[in-house]
């Protein structure tokens, strides 16, 4: 079974501009949350992430190259407490809870994808309800964006020139586009998405590089497009910690739907 998370609203735990931020996600489909961990925490998810990846804290198959290109450590939230129990975390749930429509939001899953120095690959186009089929969903379905909110945890100071995300906003509601494999195996869960022809499915020149300081995050829903770029630095490593909430009853309807997405579940 997965498991929930019980928001608890506490005056320490407060959200600056909670509010602003919902309004943000609803009307463009991903939002900016400013210092979503606070100094303390974020030694103490650096800590961990190192140990992850220097294969202190074992992995095992989780630990894994998206699309056979860039790093992925899948579920770090099951092999380490740090991550588990992380006031982000909590903070993340409180905060989503009015948009899933919940008081108990389910934790999905969560991942970390490292881009070190003169890392050479994007992370393409695509919206995250393509990974509900295996290889892909097909084209033209109409996924809500309030039933999955998902957090890109900054641990870095992030910006274009290290592979921020990229979002094109108010994409939700419109049938999902074309996408196929980019890199991996096409069975494989963690093969890498890409959409067909972005430019021709998206208004690129709306797309919006969130540049964000180490402890603020962005949060998107399923029909967000985003994308990543390559990290270009010599010397500035772009660590993400990513993680996910669901709506119980949303997701049941889904997975009847979409088996696949059993396999994206915390089963911890
Ligand atoms: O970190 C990346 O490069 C991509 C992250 C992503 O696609 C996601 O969080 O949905």
């Amino acid at each position: 079974m997965a498991s929930t998370v019980t928001v608890t609203h506490t005056a320490d735990s407060a959200i600056p501009n909670a509010e602003t931020v919902r309004e943000d996600f609803q009307r463009d489909g991903f939002a900016v949350v400013q210092d979503l961990a606070g100094q303390s925490e974020l030694e103490e998810l650096r800590g961990a992430y190192e140990d992850a990846l220097a294969g202190r804290v074992d992995y095992g198959e989780h630990d894994r190259q998206l699309g056979g290109i860039t790093r992925q450590l899948m579920l770090p939230h099951m092999h380490d407490p740090r991550f588990a129990n992380s006031e982000a975390v909590r903070r993340g749930a409180e905060l989503a809870a009015p948009i899933l429509g919940t008081d108990s939001p389910q934790f999905l899953f969560s991942m970390l994808i490292y881009k070190p120095p003169m890392h050479p690959h994007e992370t393409p186009w695509h919206q995250d309800m393509a990974y509900a089929g295996r290889p892909c969903t097909e084209p033209g379905v109409i996924l809500p964006n309030n039933a999955v909110v998902q957090y890109w945890l900054a641990l870095d100071d992030v910006d274009e020139e290290t592979g921020c995300m990229t979002f094109v906003p108010g994409m939700q509601g419109k049938p999902m586009p074309e996408h196929r494999v980019a890199s991996g195996a096409p069975e494989d869960e963690s093969r890498l998405l890409e959409m067909v022809d972005a430019e021709r499915d998206l208004d690129l020149s709306t797309a919006r590089p969130c540049a964000l300081r180490a402890g603020s995050a962005t949060m998107h829903g399923y029909a967000a497009p985003h994308y990543t770029g390559p990290n270009r630095t010599r010397d500035r490593h772009r660590r993400a910690f990513i993680f996910s909430f669901a709506n119980p009853q949303a997701m049941a309807a889904m997975m009847s739907d979409r088996g696949d997405w059993d396999s994206m579940v915390d089963e911890g």
